[in-house]
């Protein structure tokens, strides 16, 4: 039995990369495989761990799927209770953002934290483009913006794809890691990965989504082991390629539930008078004290609201 990684499922088949041989095998699954449940369609997914058996016919049998530490998943149709998981055992979304050409706005880098701490994966900033920032007040602008995020919990790193500035610290940051990076088009993240592993050779300014294989892919994701420049070798390091971060988008959860994914109010937020407080409109609510106070920012709290806001117009 060997272990190792699933990099990319097609259909039936899952191309598994192998830890001990680093050979790439195509396996299927054993065939009495049983889901532990039914509201996942697929049972395999990129980013799994596996054990598998290669038959005399050189294909591979996957015998078991370790359990997943996260996953992202996407609903299986628009109104299916049925999921499809994207990719798990994610280590690192690296949420890449710019104060201009585009500037993006706090509530979107929100969104996407939010997103993260709700499926359980660690989170960074990533503000790009930072050769832009010569005008002293751009360069205040961004120091505030990083601060909201350094302050909240999260890594942030400053970097410039253009000159090189701060990328030995993403290459820190990601190496022996499984990442992800989102953010909107155009704020350099194909740019950033040629700068981190020049092998890659994505192009730069085209207006999809950034894809390793080049062209557009739109269903399936996978996972591409990458040479960082400048790093030990003995690290493997793999990035994610998904169909896009508004696949799969907002996790289901209710209004009480909001506050856990903002780490700042999950601290204070055992103080509330009610225990299934919503932090909007009820008395003695630590989380609105402490916005008051200044402990908790106020553009996180103003983005707090719109997402609550954005949950019960759906419900
Ligand atoms: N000034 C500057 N421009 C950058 C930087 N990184 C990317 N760009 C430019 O921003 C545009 C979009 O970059 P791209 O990597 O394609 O963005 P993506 O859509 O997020 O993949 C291109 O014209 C890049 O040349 C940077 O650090 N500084
Ligand atoms: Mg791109
Ligand atoms: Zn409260």
């Amino acid at each position: 039995m060997q272990e190792g990684l699933v990099i990319r499922t097609t259909g039936s088949w899952y191309r598994v990369l192998a830890d001990e041989s680093g050979k790439v095998e195509d396996c299927r699954l054993r065939g009495n495989y049983r889901l532990r449940g039914n509201k996942q369609t697929n049972p395999v997914a990129v980013g799994d761990r596996v054990q598998f058996e290669l038959q005399d016919d050189g294909t591979g049998v996957i015998h078991e799927v370790a359990d997943r530490r996260n996953y992202i998943v996407r609903r299986a149709t628009k109104l299916s209770k049925q999921t499809h998981v994207i990719a798990s055992n994610i280590d690192l979304l690296c949420v890449v953002a710019t104060l201009g050409l585009p500037r993006t706005s706090t509530g979107f880098i929100d969104r996407l934290l939010v997103t993260a701490e709700a499926y359980h994966i660690p989170a960074c900033v990533v503000f790009n483009k930072c050769d832009l920032l010569q005008d002293p007040d751009l360069r205040a602008a961004q120091d505030e913006v990083a601060a909201i995020y350094r302050d909240a919990g999260y890594p942030v790193l400053e970097v410039s794809a253009l000159t090189g500035s701060g990328i030995d610290e993403l290459i820190r940051t990601i190496a022996g890691k499984t990442v992800l990076f989102s953010g909107h088009s155009g704020v350099g993240k194909s740019a950033l990965l040629n700068a981190i592993s020049p092998g890659l050779g994505l192009k730069v300014g085209q207006i999809s989504d950034w894809s390793l294989k080049g062209k557009h892919t739109t269903t399936f994701a996978e996972i591409f082991p990458v040479q960082l420049s400048n790093s030990d070798s003995r690290l493997s390091t793999f990035l994610i390629d998904t169909p896009g971060i508004k696949e799969f988008g907002m996790v289901d959860f209710t209004p009480q539930e909001l506050s856990h994914f903002f780490p700042e109010m999950r601290r204070v937020l055992h103080d509330c008078h009610f225990a299934n407080c919503t932090h909007r409109h009820e008395p003695q609510c630590a989380v609105k004290k402490a916005v008051d106070d200044g402990l908790i920012n106020a553009e996180r709290y103003h983005n707090y609201l719109n997402i609550i806001e954005g949950i019960e117009d759906e419900a």
